[in-house]
């Protein structure tokens, strides 16, 4: 299984339908075509080739949403290459791991974001390739490839250490997007709002791929923007969203009536990436009137568990296992638990990547007897409903953004005065946990706007702490590990 045969139902298949409307910030809209996008691909394609790129090498993008994005991406599909997505929040140290880590030839990036990319790197500017490619010709350039042809490097922290990129394959991506496309009843007729980020799995694996295999028409924005939203529900009148749990907390602003009419259109509203609180499912459903459909899935794995479409969609559960992965709940010793009981998700199947890269112990610590070990909590009901409780590691998920609180802590730890920090998720209504930083500190010599302003040079804006708050020590354990539930609690 590949991924361009699928891609080609609409490509090719829907030559002259309108695939795309994109909507750069305070720009007109710009509309293509499924041919548009093939052509402006295969040039691409051929000038990468001319560029020396070949099946296996790495390309890079750090890049908002933009229609060259999605070029990009399908030009590296057709050529064999491995795309590396990189989040536009992350800054230089964040950038250099990754970058000298995957080693790609060079990194695509646009001008207001080249000043990030550390030393040492080749960087092609977005519109110059875009300018180089148009002058190429549009004739189908592409590789065989196969189900374990690796397409893509997507950065995750995993547990503990650096993060690590997923080798994700075109078989993963394949089943993973023919799933929910038949899951979710996806169809042409579909119009499919995209405002999540695509250098995540969950807007490139999930909205993208559901967009190129079901040949629905897709609105793609820069980014998700709070205060618009509204006028885009308005003017676009989806009946297919994507979201993390952020935007349907921020959706909850709309006035009622113009909230009636959205969802009255609204075929499908999905929620992942992070816990969707049962109180927002229930006020989303009573204020549009539409029933959010929550789904789990990791970038290692894409999607794993989702609630029915046809069926009972039940708050605050994830749903049931999809039709392409197994799913164990199991202990420590990875024996299954009963239903019932608490136990780690251990999932199987063509969905699962195929390992970090160029990690060899990482991954043999995440897989046992062909089963990845998620690190996610959960129980399962006597019908099978799972349910996600927490997670193994002390990872804080902020707007759907993942934040492993030893980078931040190891940061913190390097200031002058500091003797102690920790860092732990606060609850917070809109993006679901903050990072907050607990330190204990020689007052004389620590600096907190110093340590505030070299935070912000080091760390994504969403890993900023929120607050540091002074304690005279940390809570810990006789072993010494701190016992981050035993801190006073902080409010915003
Ligand atoms: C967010 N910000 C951006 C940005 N996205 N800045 C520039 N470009 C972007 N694309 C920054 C803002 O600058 C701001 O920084 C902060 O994020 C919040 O912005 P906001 O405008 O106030 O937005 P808000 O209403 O809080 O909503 C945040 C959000 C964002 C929902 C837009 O969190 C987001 O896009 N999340 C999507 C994450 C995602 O796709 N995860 C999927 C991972 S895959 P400051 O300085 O104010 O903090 C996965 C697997 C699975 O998990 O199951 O899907
Ligand atoms: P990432 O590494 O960014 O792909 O994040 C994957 C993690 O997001 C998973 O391991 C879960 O902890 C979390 N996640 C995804 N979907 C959900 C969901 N619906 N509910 C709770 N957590 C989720």
């Amino acid at each position: 299984m590949s991924l361009l045969p699928l891609f080609d139902l609409s490509l090719r298949g829907r030559a002259t339908q309108v695939a795309l409307e994109f909507a750069p910030p305070g720009g007109a809209l710009v509309t293509c075509t499924f041919g548009n996008l093939e052509a402006r691909s295969n040039r691409l394609a051929h000038l990468l080739r001319a560029r020396g790129l070949k099946a296996g090498d790495r390309l890079a993008f750090f890049l908002q949403n933009r229609i060259e994005v999605i070029d990009l991406w399908l030009a590296g599909v057709k050529l064999g290459l491995i795309v590396v997505p990189v989040n536009v929040l992350y800054r230089e140290r964040e950038l250099k791991h990754i970058l000298t880590d995957s080693a790609p030839t060079a990194v695509v990036t646009s001008r207001d974001l080249a000043a990030f990319i550390p030393p040492g790197v080749a960087i092609w500017d977005v519109e110059a390739l875009a300018a180089e490619a148009a002058a190429n010709p549009d004739t189908r350039v592409a590789i065989p490839a196969d189900a374990d042809t690796p397409v893509s490097l997507i950065y995750t922290s995993g547990t503990t250490g650096a993060s690590k990129g997923a080798v994700l394959t075109q078989g993963n991506f394949a089943t993973n997007a023919l799933t929910l496309v038949t899951a979710w009843g996806i169809s042409a007729a579909d119009r499919f709002l995209c405002a999540l980020p695509l250098f995540h799995v969950h807007g490139l694996g999930n909205g993208v791929h559901c967009w190129l295999l079901s040949g629905c028409r897709m609105r793609l924005h820069e980014r998700f923007e709070h205060a618009r939203a509204a006028a885009w529900f308005e003017d676009f009148r989806p009946t297919l969203f994507f979201g993390v749990p952020a935007m349907f907390v921020r959706l909850l602003e709309l006035p009622p009536e113009q909230a009636r009419a959205v969802g009255g259109r609204l075929r499908l509203a999905v929620s992942g990436s992070a816990p969707l609180p049962a109180e927002v499912h229930e006020k989303f459903r009573q204020l549009y009137g539409s029933v959010i459909l929550e789904r789990y899935g990791m970038t290692e794995t894409l999607m794993n568990v989702g609630n029915p479409y046809e069926g009972e969609r039940r708050p605050g559960t994830v749903g049931l296992p999809l039709a392409h992965v197994a799913v164990k709940i199991c202990d420590e010793a990875g024996s299954p638990v009963a239903d019932g009981t608490s136990g780690e998700l251990w999932v199987k199947g063509p969905n699962v990547c195929a390992g970090y890269w160029r990690r060899p112990e990482a991954t043999a610590a995440a897989w046992r007897d062909g089963w990845f070990r998620t690190g996610d909590i959960g129980v399962r009901a006597a019908d099978g409903y799972i349910t996600l409780q927490g997670r193994r590691s002390d990872l804080i998920i902020s707007g759907g953004f993942n934040i492993y609180p030893r980078e931040i802590e190891e940061l913190i730890l390097e200031r002058p005065g500091v003797r102690e920090a920790t860092v732990v998720g606060a609850p917070d209504p809109v993006r679901g946990e903050v990072p907050v930083a607990y330190v204990v500190v020689d007052d004389t010599a620590f600096d907190e706007g110093a340590a505030v302003a070299h935070l912000r040079t080091q760390l994504a804006s969403f890993k900023q702490p929120k607050a540091f708050v002074r304690v005279p020590a940390l809570p810990r354990t006789a072993l010494g590990k701190v016992q981050k539930h035993l801190l006073p609690k902080w409010q915003a």
